[in-house]
């Protein structure tokens, strides 16, 4: 959009006065940012009524996104940034005396999401928006987000998040929109006077899905796309159920109606099987696909041409159930055959698998199920059933193969399954999951259903991780390369001719000093510890789980003190060692590693010995925003999973984009990462997919011999159970037994050899500017394949086969 500074001024305060009654120069921060927010949302509402009715008028092929997270992060830098007037704005502000920096820092961080999924997710609205992709988001309005996190002593503390203490600016109410979704009761099929079957479903209770509408504008481009996000509420009572009402049935009734959309499960990487979360499922997804029909018939095209007008996607297993949803609505409220309706779901859904974890899938015991969605229950019942009969005439008489495969076995209902058979199209995050998903965790279904595999190897939008988070690099590469890499963010790689550029060089590490200095000023005033700019700054950076790996980390780090006490004069360049993590609050050994990592820090910091060579800082509570400080300053990116494990990864991108040099195992997109920038430019360590695989399949790993025969590691270990180290007398056993007496599941001691290695050729790297500089330069100008305007292209043409409106 176009404005001048001029017209800007009068808007605001106009709006200041409307809003407050209050002139600008008597307003708070917090005034200010309300006005500016509801100001842009004006600004917005134009566009984004144009463009829902552009997608109406010419029957656009639509994309529903369904996810049960979205990470959006703050939405105020990003839209005065898409629709193209920050500056303006800024400047204009500036004039009469206020900061946007400042007005920004108001804005709370909507957590829903728990980390990478639903990271991901965020990136996809902001690319789809901005690549004129028709695109829309289908999610919950959770009102707690992932809980806050507190250090305490070392330990995690849990606090709630509740995000929607004050307005939120960017969401729009649609009561008139609202549907109802049905729980519990029973459902049976009742034989017609013809013959026929008729689907009866009585006593259920009724919820109120209430959607709340966000704006996702995209970059400079006219094209404004929506999020809708469901409230749950107690529907009106009508005059059929009146005669019941009594007070306490109300209340109770109430409560449980809107637990389902009151707080976001803080789990990674694992699944939680409540009820709840099934609640949690079956609601938003339900609401979504009813508004998406109803929207469908409104614009007067037919049901069985659904699939030729709407894509629904099914990220991850969590909105498994939009396919038997689909059907329900399709038969039982538009009177469609099976068979139609199959061809449609069929064609309408596709859908992504983000772990290869076993404990991450979802599977749901049958009793729960049946009574929580009997209707439901009955659909994937027979798409069982059927699913059982092309199984046979595949296997003949081979039961096992038949029961491993089943949708409904062993007691349970297996989502994963009921996606990849209810789908056109399954795709893992990268290539090297994709590949394993199609060898090893779904080998069967890739055997049976070879067509419907494909890799999407995912992105992150350069618009926020690069272009918001890191103004000074994208201002220095508008003066070299110009500015096309804004829209083309491919046009990064025109930077790496600069690679062996002395001025061009210098002026990056002066970008990354000016981000270093940033961050340790915040690290200071949150932290308490000063930090040295010129350190190395290596940084560790996501969830805390067990596979991430920080405790090999955290174990390299003991064993660098250790040599410093052994050699007072052990000469290394100093490091500062970031780590921000939030552990999942039943996760008790995630907890025990961060507990470790503080009581390793409280010691390091405070010994004289140590010369300040070491440094370690463990920030609270890692979110979006956080990340956005933390990333543009680090110069060693951690990626060091247990190889297989990390599906994709997305920090890992984030921190190339921003120059920093990945030290990794071969897992997820890292393969991807070292293919861009070449063996030079990437530290890479660790056991190959093969010897894990290996290990998995026959056995033979013991942890213990390498406790015993490697020095170095029995001292490490040693000194977690022998009071070296302070207040961890507990956590240093339990870490202790983890890695030995239960054979260190992640093989962090298998890797432990070579990570030091690795640790040891980074701070040599490190040490020769020229090469460093050339490497971070080299993984700036290669990370423009990771943009998710890549990723959501591909989507659009490989699964959704939505057309492309504007770039
Ligand atoms: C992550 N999964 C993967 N799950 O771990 C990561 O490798 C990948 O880059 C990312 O997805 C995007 O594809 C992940 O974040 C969750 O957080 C789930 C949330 C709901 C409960 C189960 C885990």
């Amino acid at each position: 959009m176009i404005i001048t500074k001029e017209q800007f001024k009068k808007d605001f305060e106009k709006k200041m006065l409307k809003l407050y009654a209050q002139e600008v120069e008597d307003s708070t921060v917090h005034m200010q940012y309300f006005t500016l927010g509801y100001l842009m949302k004006e600004y917005i509402s134009e566009g984004w009524a144009r463009t829902t009715n552009r997608y109406t008028k010419y029957g656009e092929k639509q994309v529903y996104y369904f996810s049960i997270e979205f990470l959006l992060g703050r939405l105020l830098a990003s839209n005065l940034l898409n629709l193209g007037i920050r500056n303006t704005v800024s400047d204009a502000l500036k004039d009469m005396g206020l900061s946007l920096k400042e007005i920004e820092d108001v804005e709370v961080d909507p957590g829903l999401g728990n980390g990478g999924l639903g990271r991901l997710a965020a990136c996809f609205m902001d690319s789809m928006a901005s690549s004129g992709i028709p695109g829309n988001g289908n999610g919950i309005r959770y009102k707690y987000g992932l809980f806050q996190q507190k250090i305490v002593d070392g330990y995690q503390v849990e606090l709630p998040e509740n995000w929607l203490r004050d307005d939120n600016v960017w969401e729009i109410r649609k009561s008139d929109k609202a549907v109802k979704v049905r729980f519990y009761g029973d459902a049976w099929m009742k034989p017609k006077e013809d013959g026929s079957l008729e689907p009866i479903h009585t006593d259920f209770q009724e919820v109120l899905a209430v959607p709340y509408d966000t704006a996702l504008v995209g970059y400079e481009n006219k094209t404004v796309n929506t999020l809708r996000l469901w409230n749950a509420e107690v529907p009106n009572y009508t005059d059929d159920i009146q005669g019941e009402l009594n007070f306490n049935k109300v209340l109770l009734n109430k409560r449980e109606i809107e637990s389902i959309s009151e707080v976001l499960y803080p789990d990674d990487s694992h699944h939680d099987g409540r009820v709840l979360r099934l609640k949690q499922e079956y609601f938003f997804v339900s609401a979504g696909l009813q508004s998406i029909v109803a929207q469908h018939k409104d614009s007067g095209h037919s049901l069985s041409e659904l699939h030729n007008y709407v894509a629904v996607h099914i990220n991850d297993t969590h909105p498994a159930v939009a396919i038997p949803e689909l059907m329900r609505i399709l038969m039982d409220e538009e009177g469609m055959e099976w068979a139609e309706a199959w061809h449609i779901t069929q064609n309408t859904m596709s859908y992504t698998n983000h772990t290869i974890m076993s404990e991450a899938l979802e599977k749901w015991q049958i009793d729960l199920f049946k009574e929580l969605l009997p209707r439901i229950y009955l659909i994937i019942g027979e798409i069982d059933r059927r699913f059982r009969e092309i199984l046979s005439s595949k296997f003949g008489e081979d039961q096992n193969q038949i029961e491993k495969m089943a949708i409904i076995s062993g007691g349970y209902v297996r989502m994963a399954h009921l996606c990849i058979h209810g789908s056109h199209s399954v795709n893992g995050v990268a290539k090297l999951h994709t590949e394993l998903l199609k060898s090893q965790e779904l080998r069967d279904f890739y055997m049976l259903y070879p067509y419907k595999f494909n890799n999407k190897t995912n992105g992150i939008t350069h618009r926020r991780w690069l272009m918001l988070a890191n103004p000074e690099l994208s201002n220095l590469l508008d003066e070299t390369i110009g500015n096309s890499w804004r829209r083309n963010p491919q046009d990064l790689k025109l930077f790496k001719k600069y690679k062996r550029d002395p001025e061009i060089q210098k002026k990056v590490e002066q970008i990354k000093k000016n981000n270093k200095e940033k961050l340790a000023a915040y690290i200071k005033e949150k932290n308490g510890i000063i930090v040295d700019p010129n350190s190395i700054f290596d940084v560790h950076v996501k969830r805390l789980h067990a596979y991430k790996r920080q405790l090999l980390n955290a174990l390299h780090i003991l064993h660098q003190y250790h040599e410093i006490l052994e050699n007072p004069n052990f000469e290394m360049l100093p490091k500062t060692y970031i780590f921000a993590a939030k552990a999942a609050p039943g996760y008790y050994f995630a907890k025990e590693i961060i507990k470790f990592i503080n009581a390793l820090a409280e010691q390091i910091n405070n010994d004289p010995r140590v010369k300040d060579r070491i440094k370690i800082v463990f920030l609270e509570n890692y979110s979006v925003t956080l990340a956005e400080q933390i990333i543009p300053a680090s110069e060693v990116s951690e990626q060091i999973s247990t190889t297989t494990k990390e599906a994709s990864g997305t920090s890992n991108m984030k921190f190339m984009m921003n120059g920093a040099v990945t030290l990794a195992t071969l897992d997820g997109a890292n393969v991807e990462i070292l293919e861009e920038v070449g063996h030079p430019n990437i530290v890479i360590f660790g056991m190959t997919e093969k010897e894990v695989l290996n290990y998995y399949r026959n056995g033979g790993y013991n942890s213990r011999e390498i406790y015993e025969s490697d020095a170095r590691v029995k001292r490490v270990l040693d000194s977690l159970t022998n009071g070296f180290i302070k207040g961890i007398q507990v956590e240093g056993q339990d870490i202790f037994k983890n890695l030995i007496d239960y054979n260190d599941e992640f093989f962090v001691l298998k890797d432990f050899d070579s990570y030091v290695a690795a640790q040891k050729k980074m701070e040599d790297l490190y040490r020769d500017r020229f090469t460093w500089n050339k490497m971070s330069i080299e993984n700036i100008s290669s990370s423009g394949v990771f943009s998710s305007d890549v990723t959501v292209m591909q989507y659009a043409s490989g699964i959704w086969d939505t057309r492309i409106i504007e770039r």
